[in-house]
Formats: C-alpha cells, structure tokens, sequence
C-alpha cells in the first residue's frame, strides 16, 4: 500500500519515469491535462504522436487503450498516453475506464519503469464523477501492486480539492 501516494498539482512537473496522458483516439493534442503535457513536452510530442499515427495507429487510439511516447523536454523518460471513455458522447461503460488505469501499467511496465503517475483520467471534459475515477483507479493500482512487484510508486497527481479529497478517501477505504 505505500507504493500508491496522491500529490495535488500540476503532473507536467513530477519526477517520475512514466506520466500518464488523458488524450483523445486523434492522438493529436487538445485540452486539460493532454494540452499541459504537448505544451511542457514541446513540440517534439506531437511529431512522436502523429509518427504513430502515419505507423501503427492509423485510426488512432481507441478508448481504454495505452500507447507510449517519449517524454521528451518533461523530467519523465515516457508518456503513455490513454484515452478514457467519453462519458458526455454516451460512453458510460466504467470498464472501458479501468481498462485505462490497467493498460497504462501494463505499457509502462513493459518499459520497466519503476514509477508511475496518473491524473483523473475521464474526470475532466469527458465528463466522469471523479469519485467515480478514483475508486476504479485504485482499484486497478491496489490489484497491479499485489500481484506484480514492477512499480515502486504508482501516484495520482489531483488537480484541486475536489480530486485530492476523493482519491485519499478511496484510498483510505481500502486500507
Ligand atoms: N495536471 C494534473 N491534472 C490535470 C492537469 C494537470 N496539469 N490539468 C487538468 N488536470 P481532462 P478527460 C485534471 O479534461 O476528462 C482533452 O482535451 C482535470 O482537472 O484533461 O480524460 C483530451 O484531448 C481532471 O481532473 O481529461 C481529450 O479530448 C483530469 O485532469 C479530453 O480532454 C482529466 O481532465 C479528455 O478528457
């Protein structure tokens, strides 16, 4: 349970090997979170974003999936983007969600990292209670720290009270 910690504020700035992306299927940018990574990350993020695109992913991301970048001019090595389901465009299946939290590590497991961040994936302009958000999120870390020992620290970075308050009360009910 000490590996999973909740830091209120800004993700671009945390020390750590891997920060999660909430992105759209494009891939290409946009608002909230995924706009603070390409803007701290430089313009070399998107050049990385769009190869994918032009390769592997030429439909783009679909939702609950994870794919990884480098990071770029940001302290951590990797960003693995996700892209939750958009709650507000009728994509209501919690599952697809945790599918987020779960590929993310998987993906960032793959690369060895030995620490990794998430925001509120789905809490933002996808519409997503971040109760909601936090419950699925430590579900899957609290599950992913007991059966495999790849990650020293999985984080959850909240962006205001609101967020901070709802992650250390579902962590705290599963202590
Ligand atoms: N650091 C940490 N958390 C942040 C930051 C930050 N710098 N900025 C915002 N948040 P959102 P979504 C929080 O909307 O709901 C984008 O346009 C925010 O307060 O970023 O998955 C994408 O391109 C909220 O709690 O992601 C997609 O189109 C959480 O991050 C769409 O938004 C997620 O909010 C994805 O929507």
């Amino acid at each position: 349970m000490g590996r999973i910690d909740i830091a209120e504020g800004d993700i671009t700035t945390q020390k750590v090997d891997a920060i999660v992306n909430a992105a759209n299927s494009s891939l290409l940018g946009g608002g909230g979170v995924d706009g603070a990574i390409h803007r701290a990350a430089g313009p070399e993020l998107l050049a990385a974003c769009r190869e994918l695109r032009a390769s592997t992913l030429p439909e783009g991301l679909p939702p609950g999936d994870a794919v990884a970048t480098p990071g770029f001019k940001l302290k951590a090595k990797w960003v693995v983007h996700t892209v939750g389901p958009n709650r507000r465009a009728g994509q209501t299946d919690p599952a697809v969600l945790r599918r987020c939290f779960a590929n993310s590590l998987a993906v960032a497991r793959g690369l060895r990292a030995r620490s990794i961040a998430f925001p509120a994936i789905g809490a933002g302009v996808y519409g997503w209670d971040v109760t909601e958000v936090a419950a699925i999120a430590m579900d899957v870390a609290l599950g992913h720290i007991a059966e495999r020992d790849t990650l020293d620290r999985i984080r959850f970075v909240t962006f205001g009270a609101e967020a901070t308050r709802a992650f250390e009360e579902a962590l705290g009910q599963r202590r």
